[in-house]
């Protein structure tokens, strides 16, 4: 049997083949899954339809995470479309490109917000719409980086935002736990997508890990996405508020 059969899910933070979202959606349907996509803005809409379509799923609709109304509008869908949900993946984060390089000193405090509004706060303002449709328990997941842990080269205040977001996690986990609803993030080893050709000397990070880690490469959104079907499905019902790194083992030397 399957691990997520009867299961159903939303995605959100797909914005092309290379997401890390995509690789989790790929792996949860492959399990069994039902999946629902959110997409932020047109442009990504013609990217995400044709990916949704793949995999047999629905298209909820636009969410733009600093806009409220845009993230009701999505729950209100999901519930119309299938009463209750199961699971729901978060892998959303943004910041400013020029902050991204240099010093983190130099934050100004209009992208420090903007960063943890959309890369950090997003969590729980999906949490609190998904806690009330998550009828008989769930599971959240969120992306993290080590960024989160140690000072990274580049990564600056979303190191910050992404340590806000692991606390969170372990908040929502303690606050929704009593609802049987899990609440986990996967710190993912350096994956060359959109958000990452934002960083600042991202294909030399990538190396360093392909040099250091354990297993000596990095990982693929194909990896993140089968570590997530464990977390997403029941085969994890006893973990909850945990940070589960899949990045070829680099925390344990870097
Ligand atoms: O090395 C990497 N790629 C790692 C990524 C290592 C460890 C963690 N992560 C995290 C990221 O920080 C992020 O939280 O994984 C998550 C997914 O990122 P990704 O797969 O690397 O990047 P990408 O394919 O670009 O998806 C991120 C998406 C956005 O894409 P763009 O590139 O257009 O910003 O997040 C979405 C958007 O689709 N997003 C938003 N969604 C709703 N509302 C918003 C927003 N305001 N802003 C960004």
């Amino acid at each position: 049997p399957s691990i997520m059969s009867g299961k159903r899910g939303l995605i959100m933070g797909v914005a092309n083949n290379r997401s890390i979202a995509w690789g989790i959606a790929k792996a949860a349907h492959a399990h069994g899954a039902e999946l629902a996509f959110t997409y932020q803005g047109d442009a990504l809409k013609k990217r995400v339809e044709p990916l949704a379509a793949e995999l047999g799923a629905e298209v909820i609709g636009h969410c733009d995470v600093t806009d409220g109304a845009t993230i009701d509008a999505v729950f209100a869908e999901v519930e119309k479309r299938w009463g209750k949900l199961d699971f729901l993946v978060h892998a959303i984060a943004f910041s400013d490109k020029d902050e991204l390089t240099g010093r983190y000193v130099d934050t100004s405090q209009e992208n420090f917000s903007k960063s943890l509004l959309i890369s950090c706060y997003s969590l729980t303002a999906v949490a609190q719409r998904a806690e009330k449709l998550m009828t008989d328990g769930g599971s959240l997941l969120t992306l993290t980086y080590y960024g989160a842990e140690k000072w990274m080269p580049h990564y600056n205040v979303m190191g910050v935002a992404k340590a806000a977001l692991e606390a969170s996690v372990r908040y929502l986990a303690a606050d929704l736990g009593p609802q049987g609803i899990r609440v986990n993030a996967i710190s993912a080893g350096p994956i060359k997508t959109l958000a990452a050709s934002g960083i600042g000397d991202f294909r030399y990070i990538l190396k360093w890990n392909e040099y250091n880690s354990p297993l000596r490469r990095t990982v693929t959104i194909e990896e993140v996405g089968e570590t997530a079907a464990y977390l997403l499905s029941d085969m994890s019902r006893g973990v909850t508020g945990e940070i589960h790194h899949v990045d070829a083992g680099y925390h344990v030397v870097g």
